[in-house]
Parts: C-alpha cells; structure tokens; sequence
C-alpha cells in the first residue's frame, strides 16, 4: 500500500513575475546544496525568472531568521526608494520596521528579462541540523521555528520552513535526494511552497 504521508495533490501554480528569496545556513554543506538546487528548479519550472531568484547564505540556521527579516525589510526599502526618486541609504535600510513592511508593498514593472526590484513575494529558509551529544540541536531549532513564523506573521510576507531538524547525516542525504534510497528532494516541495503561497497571498491582500 501506498504511504499515506506526504504533501498531497500536486497543485501548480504560475510563479511569472514573481521575485523570492532562497536564504541558506552553510553548516552541512552537501545537503543543503542539494535543497537549495531542488528549490530553484522549482521556482524556476513554475515559472520563476532566474534574475529573480536571490540566494543569499549565512553561518548557521541559528541566522536564519534574522536574515530573513533584514533581507525582506531591504528589499521593501529598496521598492519604495525605486518608485520615488534619489538614491537609498544604509540607514534607511537598516532602520525599516516591522510596521513599514506590514504596508502595501510599493512595486515598480520589471521588463521580461531585467530583475524586479519589487519587494520579495516569498522567503525560502532552508537550513539543516542534526542532532549532537549536547543540547544545541534542541535549542537552535526551538529558536529557529519560533523566529521564522514570527518573521512571516510580523512583516506579512510568506516564509517557507526549509530546517531539517535530523538525527543522523543519512536522514538529511536521503531528504536531499541523495541517499542510497534516492527519496524526492524536499527542496522541490519546498519551491512550489513559496510559489504557491506568494500566488495566494496577493489575492488575500
Ligand atoms: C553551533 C552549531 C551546531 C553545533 N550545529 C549546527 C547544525 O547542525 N546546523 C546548523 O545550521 N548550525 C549549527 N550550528 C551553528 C549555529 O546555527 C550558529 O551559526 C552559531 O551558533 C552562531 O550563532
């Protein structure tokens, strides 16, 4: 029989001029090579223009929230000194709330093939723990979940959890698609999340 877990119906949704963000922690290297490439094959099979697909890393997933936070607050910024005039500065970005971002988001019309300056429709976080002999692991991933829901709620734009909370290195290979079972790469479902979620969001503004 067969599992009854998993994410469900495959539901396609068109990620055309949409702009997301790939945020990743650079512990565990190999597997998240792998969940950042499955997340950017399926930005881009939805549709996602490549020029506006923005990867950024950081040391650990203990960061990720706040580089999620600082890069959506930046790009907000960004659109709004775009569509005024003049040029923005270091303050500006660094001093844009929670509330700034929480307004209607200021967009200006890329051409086909220039990338969008709009602020960015979705955050891909995508980290991988595993397990130690110490309580890290336990604290790092209670702090992550927390930081990035309140990320998302606080500033209103949607935040996808790509954190593998593992107890082994062979848990993380086989959700990265390159374990000896070769299961489906999580950062493929992970893709069509942000997609999915950024389409719906517009309509619910
Ligand atoms: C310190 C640490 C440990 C022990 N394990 C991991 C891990 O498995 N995955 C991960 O992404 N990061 C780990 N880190 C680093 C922390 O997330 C963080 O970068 C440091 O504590 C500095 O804030």
């Amino acid at each position: 029989m067969a599992s009854l877990k998993g994410p469900g119906k495959i539901e396609t949704y068109d990620g055309a001029g949409l702009r997301v963000a790939i945020v990743h922690a650079r512990w565990n290297t190999v597997i998240i090579d792998a969940l950042v490439s499955g997340a950017r094959k399926s930005l881009l099979s939805a549709g996602v223009a490549e020029q506006n697909i923005v990867v950024q890393s950081v040391p650990g997933s203990y960061e990720l929230p706040f580089a999620v936070q600082r890069l959506y607050a930046a790009s907000h910024v960004q659109a709004a000194a775009n569509s005024s005039t003049g040029d923005i500065s270091a303050t500006d970005l660094l001093s844009a709330s929670t509330t700034d971002l929480t307004k209607p988001a200021t967009t200006t019309t890329a051409t086909k093939d220039s990338p969008s300056q709009a602020p960015f429709d979705a955050i891909i976080a995508i980290g991988v723990l595993i397990k130690g002999e110490t309580m890290h692991f336990e604290y790092i991933a209670d702090a992550v979940s927390h930081g990035l829901m309140r990320v998302q709620l606080d500033s209103n734009v949607p935040v996808v959890f790509g954190l593998l909370t593992l107890l082994t290195e062979e848990q993380g290979l086989e959700r990265a698609g390159l374990g000896s079972g070769k299961k489906h790469n999580h950062g493929e479902d992970w893709g069509s999340a942000a997609v999915e979620l950024a389409v719906k969001r517009r309509g619910w503004a």
